[in-house]
């Protein structure tokens, strides 16, 4: 499979760096000159533009959060005057204020540029058929794959999210070859399309699914329904959305855009930069875009960063699949449980990812439950074949988890369906 931009993408190991050290000295002293919030940052950390030279020290610089950018919003990181900002994009976020992104004509063709990369390395090319049913509109998802498509030369079908029959319709009619959705829109859609009774008429080869977490097990599940390669792709819009690392036909990893976006791994409780290999949060530093340069921005997702050599030939850092947040991450009766460890036992159990994890306390105590959506073969089962499962799903959670859940199987499709993220935690804890 071929790349977009071969030279960086598998650039020497030292040429990157020189090159990220060359625009780390320029984004710093960028963002210290125009943006006065992080300027402060320096200054109270003591830290001058001038004691930036190369990636390796990276690690002066302050930190930067979402309470940051919350506090500053809406303009306060804006780091180029408003002539030359072009766009914005939000964040999904549901509860007080989003974040807003903005970008200038040159940060959209850089995020561009990142989808492409990521279209690219599924296989995409000309003769391409690109179905995009992430959403459009503020949301950074249909916007960047979208853009990615443009750049590759593919033909683009701007389907954005929502109207499941339509979906199926241009995608069977056009011939869509590469499919872009949340990973668990696109269960949906397998599940509808075979139910149909259509899965004959589709001409998909690959899917590039992400913005939300999902298990390796999520994954060769949705490839065997459809008979696609379904690739990994990992964004934020803080940084620019979709593109910021992609995976890749080795299927271990995403690489990261490491020429606009340095990675590093810290230990969320100190601060403390870790080696790769080590499990702890991502951090970004923005080094190319101009109007919303995020220096290490901290993303609290949690992964490992690897350099092992890729069979792909790309040489740009991986990370791995994400393994949580450091704030979607449940405390159940004091023990950490992350929703994906569920998925990963439904489907090694032989479930379909739909599922709900609901928490309340009474008395004093977690109550924890998962309600799990029976399949349409499992329902015509026995009354005690069905419990049988309910109490194989108990055990395989409690080996998983370190607590049982009390585990309720419910009918085929009575759990919502998302078009976008799915919603997996309903907690009623007020704690
Ligand atoms: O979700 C950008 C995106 C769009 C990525 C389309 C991939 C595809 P936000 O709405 O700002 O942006 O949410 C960012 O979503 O910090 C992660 O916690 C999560 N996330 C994104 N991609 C993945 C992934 C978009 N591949 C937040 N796996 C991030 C797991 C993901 N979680």
């Amino acid at each position: 499979m071929g790349y977009y931009q071969g030279e960086v993408e598998c650039a020497e190991r030292e040429a990157m760096r020189e090159l990220q050290s060359k625009r780390l000295v320029e984004n710093v002293a960028h963002v210290y000159e125009n943006v006065p919030h992080y300027r402060k940052k320096m200054d109270d950390k003591g830290v001058a533009p001038g004691d930036i030279k190369s990636v390796d020290d990276l690690y002066k610089l302050p930190f930067l959060t979402k309470d940051d950018l919350k506090d500053a919003y809406p303009y306060g990181y804006l780091a180029v005057p408003l002539s030359e900002a072009v766009r914005i994009q939000s964040t999904s976020g549901t509860t007080g204020k989003r974040v807003v992104a903005f970008y200038t004509h040159g940060d959209i063709d850089l995020w561009e540029d990142c989808c492409a990369r990521a279209i690219m390395a599924a296989g995409g090319g000309r003769d391409d058929v690109v179905h995009v049913c992430y959403g459009y509109g503020l949301f950074t998802g249909g916007p960047g794959l979208n853009g990615g498509s443009h750049r590759v030369g593919s033909l683009t079908l701007p389907m954005s999210s929502g109207n499941t029959e339509r979906q199926i319709q241009f995608m069977t009619d056009l011939e869509a070859t590469i499919l872009c959705c949340t990973p668990s829109y696109a269960a949906f859609l397998a599940e509808s399309i075979i139910e149909q009774g259509l899965r004959g008429q589709i001409k998909l080869k690959a899917g590039i699914f992400g913005a939300e977490a999902w298990s390796e097990e999520m994954r060769r599940d949705i490839e065997a329904r459809l008979g696609i390669k379904a690739y990994d792709i990992y964004g934020l819009t803080e940084i620019s959305g979709p593109g910021v690392s992609f995976e890749c036909s080795d299927q271990t990893g995403m690489h990261v855009n490491e020429d606009h976006f340095i990675p590093e791994i810290i230990d969320p409780e100190t601060g403390e930069v870790l080696p790769d290999g080590q499990r702890g949060e991502l951090v970004f530093t923005c080094i190319t875009k101009k109007a919303f340069p995020l220096l290490r921005y901290r993303t609290r997702d949690i992964c490992v960063l690897s350099r092992k050599p890729c069979s792909c030939g790309r040489t740009l850092v991986k990370m791995s699949r994400l393994m949580g947040r450091t704030d979607d991450m449940l405390i159940i009766r004091g023990v950490n449980v992350f929703p994906s460890q569920i998925e990963t036992v439904l489907l090694s159990c032989g479930f379909q990812p739909n599922y709900q994890i609901v928490l309340d306390r009474v008395h004093h105590t977690d109550t924890f439950e998962v309600r799990v959506e029976l399949t349409s073969e499992m329902f015509s089962d026995t009354v005690k074949g069905i419990s049988t499962k309910e109490n194989e799903l108990v055990s395989a959670m409690r080996a998983m988890l370190g607590i049982s859940p009390k585990v309720t199987l419910v009918a085929p499709r009575s759990i919502a369906r998302s078009e976008g993220k799915a919603v997996r935690v309903i907690d009623n804890r007020k704690i």
